[in-house]
C-alpha cells in the first residue's frame, strides 16, 4: 500500500522497542512513505510468552550496525511506547552517537509525552503528543534544510545545547485522513534473539492485530496516563479534540487492509481483531453502522475494552451476535473503597453488577481487569474483592496486571506521598514491567498473602467452584502463609476452562465440517509462541 519509491532525499529510521504493534509509529512510518521520504521500521526486541523484555545487547548491537554502518538515515525516531525502555533509549541514542551517527535522533512515545525534560537529556527532539502534524512538519524543514528548533509540538535543542520547549502542536483532528499503521512487508526489520530479519515482524507471527477507532478516553482513572493527556487539552494547553472517532467506512478499509498484508492471518478463523481503543464505542449510530459494515465484510472474531459504566442494553444488544467474542471490561479492583478512592473510578460495586448482568444476558463473553499488587489494598479491601466478585453472575474471566508505577500518573504521587514507594520504584528507574506485568503465579517478589487472594478472586467466576468452598478456604489462615494448594487449584479451574472452550469450538466445527489443517497448525504455533493464557 506504501510501497511506493522514495521521491525524497530524506531517510528516516523509525525504532520499535519490543513492540510489534506500536500503532503510533506505524502510522509515522506511512505518513513518511506517503509524503515520499525513504522510511525503515526496526523492531527490536523479541516479542515473548506473556513477557516483556528489552531488546539485549546483541540486539542493540545489531541495530546500531544496522542504523549507522548500513541506512544511515537522516532522521532516527525512537518510540519510548512505555516508560519501561526509556534506559534502552538512552542506550541506543549513546551508542549511536558513539558510532558516529551525525543525523537527528528525535524520540516520541508517551514517555516522550510525559516526561520530556528527561527525554531532552539525550534526544535532539522529543515530540510530545501525538505527532502526525509535527513530525510531517519536521520532516519538510530537514528535507529543505530549514531549522527545526521551533516546530511546535516538540521540544528541540540547538546545537550549542539551548533547549526549545515549543508550545504543543496540532494533533489530527480528522484521523480518517491519517494513513493506516504501515503493515507493508517493506523497508521493515525484525531484530530478536541476536538475528536480524528483513522482515515485517508480523509475516512471521500474527495471531491478533489491535485497531483503534478512535483516540482519547473521557474517564480519570488515576494510575493511567491518558487523564493528563487530557487535563492538558481541558487547560488549553493542548488544541483540538482530544476525543475523536474514525469512520466506520475507514476502520473496515483498514481491516481489510491488514488481512490483505497477511495471507496467513486472512486465511485463519482464529485470528481475532483487537479493538484497543480505550473506550470501544462513543456513539450509538455508529456501532450500528459499525456492526452491519463488519458482518458484511468479515466472519473473524473481534472484542474490544469498555467500561463498566459504558456498558448500556442497546448498545451491547446491537453488538452481540456479530463477531463480539468478549468484552474485556476494566474494573481495577474487587474492593469499591480502592476503586474511588485510589483509582479515581467511577464505576460502584452495583453499576459493575448491571454491567455484568447485560453482558450475560447478550451472551457476550466478559474479561475483566484487576491490578493486583497495589500496595495500598489493605486485608479489608481483599476480603471486600472477594465478597464482591463472588456477588458477579457467573462466568467470567479475571485478567490480572501487577500494579506499575508510572511516572507522574496521581496514583504514583499518592503512594510517594504516603512513603510507600520510592523514586527508585518510578517505571522508567524500575523497570517492573520487564519482570512482571501480566500478573504471573510464580513470580518471587510477591508475599504469599497477595498470591492467596489472587488465586482465590481466579476461581471466583468459574461456574463448578461452589461459592461456600471459596468462603472456606479465604477463612483459613494457613493458606495465606502457605497458599500453594490454593494457587495448584486455581491453575487447574483454569486449564480446565480454557480446555472445555477449545473443545467446544472444535467439536462444533468438526460437525460443521470446517475443521482445517491450516487452523489446528495456526492454533498451534500460536499457543507454543504465546503460551496458554494464564487464566
Ligand atoms: C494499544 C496499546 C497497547 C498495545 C499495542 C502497543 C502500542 N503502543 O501500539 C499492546 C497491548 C501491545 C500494549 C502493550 C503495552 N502497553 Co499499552 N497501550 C495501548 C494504548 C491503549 C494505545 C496506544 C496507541 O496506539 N495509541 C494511539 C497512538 C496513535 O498514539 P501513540 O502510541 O502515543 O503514538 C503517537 C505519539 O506518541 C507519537 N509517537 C509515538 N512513537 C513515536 C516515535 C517518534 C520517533 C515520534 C517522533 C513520535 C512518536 O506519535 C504517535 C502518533 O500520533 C495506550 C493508551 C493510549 N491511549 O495511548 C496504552 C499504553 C501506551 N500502554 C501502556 C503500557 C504500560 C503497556 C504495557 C507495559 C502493558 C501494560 N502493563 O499495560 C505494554 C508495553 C508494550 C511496549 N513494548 O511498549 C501504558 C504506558 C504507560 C507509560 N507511562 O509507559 C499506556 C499509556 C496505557 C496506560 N496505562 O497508561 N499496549
Ligand atoms: S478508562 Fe482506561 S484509558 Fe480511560 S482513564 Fe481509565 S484506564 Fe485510562
Amino acid at each position: 500500500m506504501f510501497e511506493s519509491e522514495p521521491t525524497k532525499n530524506t531517510r528516516v529510521a523509525i525504532v520499535s522497542l519490543s513492540n510489534p504493534f506500536n500503532i503510533g509509529a506505524r502510522h509515522l512510518s506511512s505518513l513518511a512513505k506517503v509524503h515520499g521520504y525513504d522510511a525503515h521500521m526496526i523492531f527490536a526486541g523479541a516479542f515473548l510468552k506473556n513477557d516483556i523484555l528489552p531488546p539485549t545487547d546483541e540486539d542493540i548491537a545489531i541495530l546500531i550496525d544496522l542504523i549507522a554502518g548500513e541506512i544511515k538515515p537522516n532522521v532516527v525516531g525512537i518510540s519510548v511506547s512505555c516508560s519501561s525502555f526509556f534506559k534502552t533509549a538512552v542506550k541506543i541514542t549513546q551508542e549511536l552517537r558513539a558510532k558516529g551517527y551525525g543525523g537527528y535522533i528525535t524520540w516520541g512515545g508517551i514517555h516522550a509525552i510525559l516526561c520530556p525534560e528527561d527525554c531532552m537529556n539525550h534526544a535532539d527532539l522529543t515530540f510530545t503528543g501525538e505527532a502526525e502534524v509535527s513530525w510531517v512538519e519536521f520532516l519538510e524543514r530537514v528535507e529543505s534544510g530549514r531549522p527545526v528548533s521551533d516546530i511546535a509540538g516538540a521540544w528541540v535543542r540547538d546545537p550549542d545545547g539551548r533547549v526549545h520547549e515549543n508550545p504543543h502542536g496540532l494533533v489530527a483532528e480528522n484521523l480518517d485522513e491519517v494513513p493506516f499503521p504501515d503493515y507493508d512487508n517493506d523497508r521493515k526489520y525484525y531484530i530478536a534473539h541476536g538475528k536480524l530479519q528483513r522482515i515485517e515482524p508480523f509475516r512471521k507471527e500474527m495471531y491478533s492485530i489491535f485497531v483503534l477507532s478512535s483516540r482519547g478516553c473521557p474517564f480519570k482513572c488515576a494510575f493511567c496516563a491518558t487523564p493528563l493527556i487530557f487535563e492538558d487539552y481541558k487547560k488549553g494547553l493542548r488544541k483540538g479534540n482530544f476525543i475523536r472517532q474514525r469512520s466506520v467506512r475507514n476502520v473496515i478499509d483498514e481491516i481489510s487492509y491488514i488481512e490483505d498484508s497477511f495471507p496467513d492471518f486472512k486465511a485463519s478463523k482464529d485470528g481475532t481483531i483487537n479493538f484497543g481503543d480505550d473506550v470501544f464505542v462513543l456513539h450509538k449510530e455508529w456501532v450500528k453502522e459499525f456492526t452491519e459494515e463488519y458482518q458484511k465484510h468479515f466472519t473473524r472474531p473481534y472484542w474490544c475494552y469498555f467500561h463498566p459504566n459504558t456498558v448500556n442494553k442497546e448498545i451491547i444488544g446491537i453488538l452481540a451476535g456479530t463477531g463480539l467474542k468478549y468484552v474485556d471490561m476494566g474494573v481495577q479492583s474487587g474492593s469499591e473503597r480502592i476503586r474511588t478512592q485510589f483509582f479515581d473510578r467511577t464505576d460502584t460495586n452495583e453499576k459493575i453488577r448491571r454491567a455484568v448482568g447485560i453482558l450475560h444476558e447478550a451472551k457476550v463473553g466478559i474479561v475483566m481487569d484487576v491490578i493486583t499488587d497495589n500496595p495500598f489494598d489493605t486485608e479489608e479491601d481483599k476480603r471486600s474483592g472477594l465478597e464482591f466478585f463472588l456477588s458477579l453472575r457467573r462466568p467470567f474471566t479475571l485478567n490480572y496486571l501487577s500494579m506499575i508505577m508510572f511516572p507522574k500518573v496521581r496514583f504514583t504521587q499518592r503512594a510517594l506521598e504516603a512513603g510507600l514507594i520510592t523514586d527508585a520504584d518510578i517505571e522508567q528507574n524500575r523497570m517492573k514491567v520487564f519482570e512482571q506485568w501480566e500478573t504471573k503465579y510464580d513470580w518471587p517478589k510477591r508475599g504469599p498473602n497477595e498470591l492467596f487472594w489472587i488465586a482465590l478472586y481466579t476461581m471466583t467466576g468459574k461456574t463448578f467452584m461452589p461459592r461456600w468452598y471459596l468462603r472456606l478456604l479465604a477463612n483459613m489462615p494457613r493458606f495465606r502463609k502457605h497458599p500453594g494448594f490454593v494457587v495448584w487449584m486455581a491453575k487447574r479451574a483454569s486449564n480446565a476452562v480454557w480446555f472445555s472452550a477449545r473443545m467446544r469450538i472444535f467439536w462444533r466445527r468438526l460437525f460443521k465440517g470446517q475443521i482445517r489443517l491450516s487452523d489446528i497448525a495456526y492454533s498451534f504455533n500460536k499457543y507454543r509462541r504465546l503460551g496458554l493464557p494464564q487464566e
